[in-house]
């Protein structure tokens, strides 16, 4: 049997519940007869309903996968949580194979969904395309492991690093396709990450149901700035300072150093808020500062280039007086977007 593929099939399941299940994570779920014809298939759609598994298998009669093989990217579960055990489920259903891409990094689960399968007499094969499902689930993973939001950033820059000329002018860098790409960016993640300067340099609505805003003198505007007119509203300022009194809008208040917020203390709220996952899109002074808590990196590139050292940067601020002080990433994927390329680095 060509698992792998079939994995790649639960991988792209998974993906249909993106934006949807955090901090759940991405779950797909292909079912084999005994003959090994697909039968079923399921995906884990929204937080709270049924895991891939269940959401699989309920689709068929009580023995139509008897002896049969259950693929999934991730470890079946073994806890009463939301819904009772996946595990349990394909044992009752007589599976006789169960495939998997990884282990869940739950503590609750971790290993015992596997050994549960195991004592009921099922043939367990782990790992298959592991890089590829760990890589869908990195979000959940970093926030499994080491309790913290996971940071990407966003930002669209020519060939020379620059986000506008020195007149603020940035309209347009990229193409529309390349900012339609955009827009299924944000629906990864919980939440977007933006500044005051975006806001008050360019009137972004940033359409999306989470938005925190970085405004450490409280100098935008509340009330008409597009981005302020839908979505759940966090804006972080100086402790020091008394923010105004604006329904929908969540003030946070944080310490600042040198002119900024600190970032940990941001992402730590992020974390105790429940926002799993941001994306930053914002210019050089924030892009910077947060640069050293980013797990990844979504780059487009125009082959436009400015030449002019006053132009703005998409990444600035920081202090860096040797190469090896740069933050370095790996390139994971380049796509085009005619004539611009996405490179997304991790
Ligand atoms: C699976 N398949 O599709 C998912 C799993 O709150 P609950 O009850 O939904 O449980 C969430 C935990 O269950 C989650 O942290 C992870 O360990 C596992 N999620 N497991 O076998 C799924 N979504
Ligand atoms: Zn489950």
């Amino acid at each position: 049997m060509d698992y792998e593929l079939l994995m790649q099939k639960c991988i792209e399941l998974a993906k249909l519940g993106e934006g949807q299940v955090s901090p759940n994570p991405l779950v797909g779920c292909v079912v084999l007869d005994e003959n090994n014809n697909i039968i079923s298939t399921g995906y884990h759609h929204f937080y709270g309903e049924n895991h891939a598994e269940r959401d699989a298998l309920l689709k068929l009669k009580n023995n139509e996968a008897k002896n049969g093989t259950l693929i999934v990217n991730l470890e079946p579960c073994s806890h009463y949580g939301k819904t009772p055990p996946c595990a349990d489920l394909i044992i009752e259903r007589g599976i006789k194979r169960v495939v998997t891409g990884m282990r869940d990094v739950n503590p609750i689960v971790a290993g015992n969904g596997i050994k549960k399968l195991q004592e009921a007499g099922i043939e367990v094969i782990e790992g298959i395309l592991e890089n590829e499902c760990k890589r869908l689930n990195e979000v959940f993973i970093k926030n499994m492991t080491e309790h913290k939001t996971f940071v990407a950033i966003k930002s669209a820059a020519t060939l020379d690093g620059k986000i506008a000329a020195k007149t603020g002018d940035s309209k347009w860098i990229t193409s529309s396709a390349a900012r339609e790409e955009v827009k299924d960016i944000r629906k990864r993640y919980d939440a977007i990450l933006t500044s005051s300067g975006t806001i008050i340099a360019d009137n972004p609505t940033m359409k999306h149901k989470k938005k925190v805003i970085i405004d450490r003198l409280l100098k935008t505007d509340f009330i008409n700035s597009n981005i302020y007119q839908e979505g759940d509203i966090y804006v972080f300022y100086d402790e020091s300072l008394n923010p105004p009194d604006i329904q929908n809008i969540h003030f946070i208040k944080a310490p600042a150093a040198n002119n900024k917020i600190k970032p940990e203390y941001v992402l730590e709220k992020l974390y105790e808020l429940g926002i799993m996952s941001v994306l930053i899109e914002a210019g050089g002074h924030l892009n910077g500062s947060f640069l050293d808590y980013t797990d990844k990196i979504y780059q487009f590139i125009a082959p436009k280039i400015i030449g002019d050292n006053s132009a703005l940067s998409a990444y600035d601020y920081r202090e860096v007086k040797k190469i090896s002080d740069a933050k370095t990433f790996n390139v994971r994927l380049i796509k085009e977007f005619p004539p611009d390329i996405l490179v997304v680095l991790d």
